[in-house]
């Protein structure tokens, strides 16, 4: 008992404050008004100050943590999470229906029947919730999908994600995704705000979810109006025994998480095509920004029989609405460098408005379509923008062509360091050879490797890169490690304080992963994906540095032409020499430990390919036998350990017969995936 307050009570009010969050952002069934939900919230916190060890992780106050992180923590997340294939057109989505039909089911007539959930596809940023015991342990972005960032505290402040899951029945770990998004009324408020006060606003509410996750003070994100829809589950223990999506989105409403209300379950193709109208015709009255809907798969089992092509599943895609396009006027054309050297004629454009977006820029890619669609100076363009890609010049009006106008020329030197350009032969970009000894090449790979995915060092940007280049500091990635204090001060607009910000977050970022230091190094063809796989597959940067055609090309999803660049990036002795310096100046990471390999069921076993495969494509079966451990090579010997053999298989089944090998079909494979998973 504590002045007028029992335990009780306070139990009942705390209850009570949930209950009317869930009423209000799970239901949209607001029971009171707001003034009385804060009055009663504001008791809490009064209760809360007399009695602070009453305090639990489920209480409402608990949402903002008092203290600003330095640095988001990487988590693997325990199940991947999924990206989505997609389709743009109404044949497109037949297709889309035809092959899971053909897949799955004897009789054309009954594809009609297959059952979807079809799904608002939000334009926010997917986040994994993990719920232990019931109560909100950690939350993450998507990052590659197999790891991302710890953006716990700044997910609580959402207050309509429950930090305690609702009811006594949940399992003892469940993991839900879902879209975290800015509601358009939340947006523009917060965009009116901010310029009244000379703080960012943000381009559009994708971007402003995305840098409001992306806070490290969790008391500004708790600032930001942010909304979460929950649109699948990740690991889940004790396994549920729901048996289709649907059921499990129901089930996961119960739990206390926002589900979309426009989500529907459809018949076959013609179902989905209704509702993509449906949801198209709505678009403009929604209160979220979507760029499409999604169409999974209904029944479980049947997910699970139709798995996955590389990363994205083969029971569901994604049916984006139409780009946006507007028409403005080319002021001027630049050519840019790539990091990699390459040559991007850019579009410079009389700002113009495109879905909402002001655009400037848009890239008219290489040389072959600048020429293809004479694009001049003064003339008058459609440029188009899909999502988040770099918005692009279609075409010219060429009516509006003024007189005097002269078609565009590549130059035949780097625009930065004069180099002489090169096309190499089956390629569309123009080159610039010089490597790092190209400024502009120089700029962009030190960015590269500084950026978040890579050595993610905090404080550097783009425009404090490009002074460090210009004023002859850095030549290398390693001489950001030997930057000392009064250089950096000494930059145009840099001050003491920020001069040491840096110096720690340089220092900071020599504590990382091989994934990331892949990455970093700027390897053409090798990004995220690519890197992780390296890492894990090959565990060291010696053995990764070492590694032949044939030992890279049995990696999962590493094929002929990304091995070869792999391979002649660490045959060149500058590379080498800039990982030497890399090394020297103390960068380092753990140890990635051997997993226990015996229990992969197919480990160390020698799988040969053959015949035509029906269920998975060549590329996909040979990363699922990858990854349950065997090697898949392309002839029969006596050390051949299984012959897949599909339609009309020829020699090597003759000689896997001949040699009394095993010969297996794709079922085989799909039961070994579905036990091991
Ligand atoms: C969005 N963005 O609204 C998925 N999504 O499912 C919905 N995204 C998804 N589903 C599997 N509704 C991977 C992504």
């Amino acid at each position: 008992m504590t002045g007028q307050f029992t335990r009780t009570e306070y139990l009942q009010l705390k209850k009570h404050l949930n209950e009317l969050a869930y009423n209000y952002y799970v239901l949209d069934e607001p029971q009171i008004a707001d003034a009385e939900y804060d009055q009663l919230y504001q008791r809490l916190l009064r209760i809360e100050q007399q009695q602070p060890d009453w305090v639990s992780p489920d209480s409402p106050s608990q949402r903002v943590a008092d203290q600003p992180l330095s640095k988001f923590q990487q988590v693997k997340h325990a199940m991947p999470m999924l990206s989505l294939g997609n389709v743009f057109s109404a044949d497109e989505l037949v297709d889309f229906v035809e092959r899971i039909g053909h897949l799955l089911l004897k009789s054309e007539q009954s594809y009609n029947d297959i059952e979807f959930s079809a799904e608002p596809k939000l334009d926010g940023l997917a986040v994994s919730l993990r719920y232990e015991k019931g109560h909100l342990v950690q939350a993450a972005t998507r990052g590659d999908g197999a790891a991302g960032e710890d953006i716990t505290a700044n997910i609580k402040t959402i207050a309509s994600i429950p930090l305690v899951l609702r009811g006594e029945n949940h399992p003892d770990v469940f993991e839900v995704r879902g879209e975290v998004v800015m509601p358009r009324d939340g947006f523009k408020k917060y965009n009116q705000w901010a310029l009244a006060n000379e703080e960012k606003a943000f381009a559009n509410p994708r971007n402003a979810a995305a840098g409001s996750l992306r806070q490290l003070d969790p008391r500004k994100t708790a600032q930001r109006p942010l909304a979460f829809y929950a649109y699948s589950v990740g690991v889940v223990e004790p396994d549920h025994d729901i048996s289709s999506h649907s059921e499990v989105l129901d089930w996961v409403k119960s739990l206390g998480l926002p589900v979309n209300q426009l989500n529907r379950v459809v018949d076959g193709a013609a179902g989905c095509a209704e509702f993509y109208q449906l949801v198209g015709g709505l678009r403009p009255t929604l209160n979220f920004d979507i760029d499409g809907v999604v169409y999974k798969v209904n029944n479980l089992a049947w997910q699970e029989i139709l798995g996955f092509v590389t990363k994205a599943p083969r029971w569901a895609t994604a049916h984006k609405f139409p780009a946006e396009e507007a028409t403005t006027v080319v002021e001027k054309i630049d050519v840019q460098v790539g990091r990699t050297g390459s040559i991007t004629p850019v579009a410079r454009l009389k700002a113009v408005d495109v879905g909402g977006v002001t655009v400037t820029n848009a890239t008219l890619h290489n040389e072959d379509e600048v020429k293809r669609k004479d694009v001049r100076v003064g003339d008058t363009v459609f440029v188009r923008r899909a999502g988040d890609v770099i918005p692009e010049v279609v075409k010219v009006v060429e009516s509006k062509r003024p007189p005097n106008t002269s078609t565009f020329q590549m130059p035949s030197n780097c625009p930065v360091c004069e180099t002489k350009l090169v096309r190499v032969e089956g390629e569309a970009v123009l080159r610039c050879s010089a490597g790092l000894s190209c400024d502009a090449q120089l700029k962009e790979g030190i960015k590269h490797f500084a950026s978040r995915k890579g050595m993610d060092i905090e404080g550097l940007g783009d425009k404090l890169v490009d002074q460090l280049v210009d004023a002859g500091l850095v030549k290398t990635p390693a001489d950001l490690y030997n930057l000392s204090e009064s250089q950096v001060a000494g930059l145009e607009r840099m001050a003491q304080k920020s001069a040491q910000n840096l110096l720690t977050g340089i220092k900071v970022s020599k504590e990382t992963t091989l994934a990331r230091f892949v990455y970093s190094l700027g390897i053409r063809e090798v990004g995220e994906a690519t890197s992780l796989t390296l890492a894990e597959q090959l565990k060291t940067l010696d053995a990764i540095m070492q590694a032949d055609d044939e030992v890279l090309q049995n990696l999962p999803d590493i094929g002929v032409v990304v091995a070869k660049k792999i391979n002649s990036y660490f045959a060149e002795v500058n590379n080498q020499e800039v990982i030497n310096q890399l090394l020297s100046v103390g960068i380092n990471w753990p140890e990635i430990e051997t997993a226990d390999e015996e229990s992969l069921l197919l480990q160390n076993k020698v799988v040969v390919l053959t015949g035509k495969l029906s269920i998975f494509t060549r590329a996909d079966a040979k990363s699922k036998l990858q990854k349950l451990g065997a090697k898949v090579t392309s002839s029969v010997s006596n050390k051949t350990d299984y012959v897949l053999a599909g339609e009309n298989a020829g020699s090597k089944l003759t000689k896997a017969q001949d040699l009394n090998i095993p010969v297996v079909n794709e079922s085989w494979l799909q039961n070994l995936i579905v036990a091991e998973s």
